[in-house]
């Protein structure tokens, strides 16, 4: 296994602490409150994100990894031999094995994340089963521009691979910008694979952000319990709650935390007020069609080579190649 590019920290997703005051403070000055969806995925969050995942209303990991069960190899076949797999995101232990298990002689896997206790973490999963694939793990934030490492022999293709559809976390323009980016990092050759959750019945989409159990409302209110810890503010997590809904002219659901009261609360020295039932934004889910797909892929200068479905079509893995030079979004 080689480790090229590995440094081990203990920092984790957490800009400095002035950082972050000013991010929250921003969002909290606004006209229409909103706070980054990263923001979610402290510890705590990120285990309650994991929970999600198995809650039986929230299909797209299921129908992700229904999709790979039955299509992985026919995806493998048509990415072809000698494959440099670099995963945007630490790898998802089911998901990138069904797919590493496919592919024919891959030169590395290059997992990118910017957490590096998930990072070594994957890294040391998928080393104990592929014990012969090269192993080049970045410690990156994959929203910006990346230096891959040199990799052990030349790939015929580079690939890169944003499963799990957190390209739906992202607002069109920017979901453009980061296709755009992938599109330079893979060469000519290269090709993008990308999970994208599907358009469906209104009522499958909103159970799905709206568990019984009530993780994902857990979730959300974390951010909250985050903030209060790192930046010593006084949110009343009982004052607060969580709302998902599908927003059908848009094509995406829409996660709020709603203010129960009238409030104030205290972020470093500023007081930021919220009437009662005041909306803050905190994030975006969007849904595509396969033709949303592929205009939001041609934006980017892509086009959609093949795309695959789950059995009950659910859920999509798009094959972006590259479509001549970028056009402006
Ligand atoms: C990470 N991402 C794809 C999830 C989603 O479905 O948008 C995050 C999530 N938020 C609430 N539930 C799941």
């Amino acid at each position: 296994m080689s480790l090229q590019a590995f440094e081990p920290r203990d920092d984790d997703r957490r800009p400095p602490a002035s950082e972050l005051l000013e991010i929250v403070q921003r969002g909290l000055r606004a006209k229409l409150k909103q706070l980054p969806s990263w923001l979610f995925y402290d510890e705590r969050g990120s285990q309650l994100f994991e929970q999600i995942c198995e809650q039986p209303e929230y299909y797209l990991t299921r129908a992700e990894i229904a999709l790979l069960d039955v299509h992985a190899a026919e995806i493998a076949d048509v990415l072809g031999p000698d494959v440099r797999l670099v995963e945007y995101g630490s790898g998802n232990a089911i998901k990138t094995r069904l797919l590493l298990e496919h592919l024919s002689s891959p030169v590395s896997y290059v997992p990118v994340e910017i957490a590096s206790a998930s990072l070594k973490a994957s890294v040391e999963r998928m080393a104990e089963q592929f014990p012969r694939l090269p192993m080049q793990p970045l410690y990156a934030d994959f929203t910006r521009p990346l230096r891959l490492p040199i990799p052990p022999r030349a790939p015929r293709r580079t690939i890169v691979y944003f499963p799990g559809s957190t390209i739906g976390n992202f607002e069109q323009r920017d979901a453009i910008q980061l296709l755009r980016k992938m599109r330079d990092e893979m060469g000519m050759a290269g090709g993008i694979l990308v999970g994208a959750d599907l358009k469906k019945d209104v009522a499958l989409i909103e159970a799905a952000y709206n568990d019984r159990a009530g993780v994902t409302a857990e979730f959300t209110l974390n951010m909250l319990a985050r903030i209060n810890r790192e930046l010593g503010s006084n949110f009343n997590l009982d004052a607060f709650r969580h709302r998902s809904h599908y927003n059908p002219l848009a094509g995406r659901i829409e996660t709020h935390i709603i203010s129960l009261c009238e409030q104030k609360v205290r972020i470093g020295r500023m007081q930021a007020s919220f009437a009662e039932g005041e909306a803050m934004l905190v994030e975006y889910s969007c849904k595509y069609s396969p033709t949303d797909f592929a205009a939001i892929a041609a934006k980017a200068g892509l086009e959609v080579a093949q795309v695959w479905f789950d059995p009950e079509v659910l859920f999509s893995v798009q094959y972006l190649v590259r479509k001549g030079p970028a056009v402006q979004a």
